[in-house]
């Protein structure tokens, strides 16, 4: 099992078993709950993991996902990684359980979402199929343009909700998902545009990111095997040429 928590596995996760990419978002999220999960596809295929496990999964699923991450649970199949956050987050107490609240959180994770695709194609922007180096020099603008206009965009819209929300949390009163989720994004951001990220003036993001990376559960994990480093294979990527001069 890729968790401390003994007892048999509650879910089932299923992501590429080498990169923290989209799958970070909801293993931060099982961690933070101290959830009983395997991470399928990083057990060794005697165990009945591998790539080839999560493919088969994926195919064989009777409502088959799209794309990683999905995970499994009672029977259920949930894939995309903010859907897969809302099905997992009030059932441990990381949402709180109005409706108003849950619609909030889901938009601030959808909101999420948009950023890390748009990291993505930074250096990816005209197929994901193709090597960067076939794709640099669009990437370059790509990267400029995210990096002078959208990064600011973004980081000073999830600044400004947090601070209306008081300062603490960006939903209710306590830590929730979209909480992970926004200093998971600050250190992808971080790990890949450095300068850039020297730049914003987000102090309220910061802290926030600094008490969750503090949150015992999350501490924990993040000090453990089961946290994979970032790389130039996951989503977000440090190439010196695309961050800011
Ligand atoms: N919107 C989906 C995107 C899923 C996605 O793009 N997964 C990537 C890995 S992070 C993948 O394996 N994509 C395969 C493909 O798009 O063909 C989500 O948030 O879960």
């Amino acid at each position: 099992m890729s968790t401390r928590q003994s007892g048999a596995p509650e879910y089932e996760l299923y992501y590429w078993p080498t990169i923290q990419g989209r799958g970070e978002f909801v293993r931060l999220a099982l961690e933070a709950a101290r959830a009983r999960y395997v991470d399928v596809a990083r057990l060794p295929a005697r165990e009945g993991g591998g790539e080839r496990a999560l493919m088969r999964a994926m195919k064989d699923a009777p409502f088959p996902p799209f794309a990683p991450p999905f995970l499994r649970h009672k029977g259920l199949v949930v894939a995309q990684t903010a859907n897969i956050l809302l099905y997992v987050a009030p059932r441990h107490g990381l949402v709180p359980r109005d409706e108003a609240s849950r619609l909030r959180a889901h938009q601030l994770q959808l909101t999420i979402a948009d950023v890390v695709a748009e990291a993505h194609d930074t250096h990816h922007p005209i197929a994901a199929s193709a090597y960067y180096e076939d794709q640099k020099r669009e990437a370059s603008r790509r990267a400029g343009a995210f990096v002078k206009e959208r990064i600011p965009k973004y980081l000073g819209y999830f600044e400004r909700v947090l601070d209306r929300q008081g300062g603490a949390h960006l939903v209710g009163r306590s830590l929730s998902y979209v909480d992970l989720s926004m200093f998971q994004l600050l250190e992808g951001l971080t790990y890949a545009f450095p300068r850039a990220m020297r730049r914003q003036r987000v102090p309220r993001l910061r802290m926030l990111a600094r008490r969750v990376a503090a949150y015992e559960p999350v501490a924990e994990y993040l000090a453990s095997e089961r946290r994979l480093p970032f790389s130039e294979e996951g989503i977000f990527r440090h190439y010196a040429e695309l961050d800011a001069a």
